[in-house]
């Protein structure tokens, strides 16, 4: 698909600001979406501004499901909010549909955009600065699950099929090594073999949901410390934001991927794996927070299988970056050559750490009960 800048003026002129638009800039650090923010001239009050986003082909087939998923889940957070005397307009994401009506815009090459106004006075954080912070985002995702306890799971559409099924992410990594579609297999010979020692790991939890024992329930499967608004005076979590991904899943998932891209001090795609370590601490501030977030709403067989949920999510976010190193990088944005393998040689080290440090991961989640 040709680049979202191609569309932008014909995109822009399809929806109303409010105001002028005085111009639109990539924005962000997230590796699915084409992301704009988009500056309107100031009235008396200020300039207000928008998230514009190109909604990734290559991740999402199906925009209008996945639109009709979010104005379900954002109007149902937002009177959720609402009923506990929070404030809606920042606390929930808040479609603003096209002129046409529709809840989102089809430009001429056929790519899906949507528009959120940009909720203000807030930091995206990309790393844990500090232990408080990084529990105040395990308070917001754990809150999040709360909120959505009740939200009929069956109305959602599953966006992305299998999206956290981790046999069948083995299943497409294998496939991807047999293809060796661009001849990439030889530089990643360490990095497959650490998945496949891993075989019977990739079972622990589906196996657990076959059996009935851990629940299937409405989760966002996304919970990067940068998929979460932080207040910039108070420090606390606003708004959860990336709902693409929002659907039935694991509970033991959602803490898992926050586990995974925050607990460390290093970026995703660091080259110098010495820097890249499971930090304890913060994995216990987490722990507590989100379960404080979850307010009781987790079994006990849930809450004894988090360490499994940090360790399954680090484990096939590295399987899903080598899968798409192998078939030459066409579903993670990268702004350099061989960033995916080197996100997933990062994932392996903190893979590793936590095999380390098992024991203490489960007697910490314990100490939090
Ligand atoms: P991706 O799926 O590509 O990660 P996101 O929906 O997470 O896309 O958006 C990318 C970035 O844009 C976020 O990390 C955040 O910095 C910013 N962002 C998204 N929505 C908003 C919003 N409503 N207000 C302020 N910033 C936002
Ligand atoms: C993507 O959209 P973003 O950047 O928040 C991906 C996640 C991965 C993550 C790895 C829809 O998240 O599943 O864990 O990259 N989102 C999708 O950083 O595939
Ligand atoms: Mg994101």
């Amino acid at each position: 698909m040709a680049a979202a800048e191609q569309y932008l003026s014909e995109v822009l002129g399809a929806f109303d600001f409010g105001a002028p638009v005085v111009g639109a800039i990539r924005f962000g650090a997230g590796h699915i979406n084409d992301t704009f923010v988009v500056h309107t001239q100031p009235d008396d009050c200020c300039c207000h501004r928008f998230i514009l986003q190109r909604m990734s082909p290559a991740a999402f087939k199906r925009p209008d499901q996945l639109m009709e998923n979010i104005i379900g889940v954002t109007d149902y957070l937002g009177q959720e909010i609402e009923k506990h005397g929070g404030d809606r307009s920042r606390e929930a994401l808040e479609v603003l549909r096209p002129k046409n009506g529709q809840p989102y815009y089809t430009d001429q090459g056929d790519g899906a955009w949507r528009v959120y106004p940009f909720v203000e006075n807030t930091i995206c954080y990309q790393t844990a600065e500090s232990p408080a912070l990084f529990a105040a985002s395990g308070r917001a995702f754990g809150r999040f699950q709360r909120l959505l306890r009740d939200y009929p799971a069956k109305t959602l559409y599953e966006t992305i099929p299998n999206f956290h099924n981790t046999e069948d992410r083995l299943a497409k990594l294998k496939a991807a090594v047999a293809a060796d579609a661009l001849d990439r297999a030889k530089d990643c010979q360490a990095e497959i073999q650490f998945m496949l020692d891993r075989e019977a790991d990739c079972s622990v939890a589906l196996q657990a949901l076959r059996d009935g024992v851990l629940p299937l329930r409405v989760t966002h499967n996304d919970t990067k410390l940068n998929n979460v608004l932080m207040d910039e005076t108070t420090g606390e979590g606003v708004c959860i934001i990336d709902l693409d991904t929002v659907m039935p899943g694991l509970s033991i998932n959602d803490f898992g991927d926050s586990i995974r891209f925050g607990a460390n001090h290093s970026a995703e795609d660091e080259t110098d794996l010495r820097k890249v370590n499971l930090d304890l601490e913060l994995f216990a501030a987490y722990t507590a927070a989100f379960l404080e977030g979850t307010e009781g709403a987790l079994t006990p067989a849930e809450v004894d299988f988090l360490p499994w949920g940090a360790k399954l999510m680090t484990l096939e976010c590295g399987m899903r970056f080598l899968t798409d190193y192998l078939e030459g990088d066409v579903y993670f944005h990268i702004s350099r050559p061989g960033q995916n393998l080197d996100r997933c040689r990062t994932q392996c080290k903190l893979v590793s750490d936590m095999e380390a440090n098992w024991q203490k991961l489960q007697d910490i989640v314990a100490s939090c009960r």
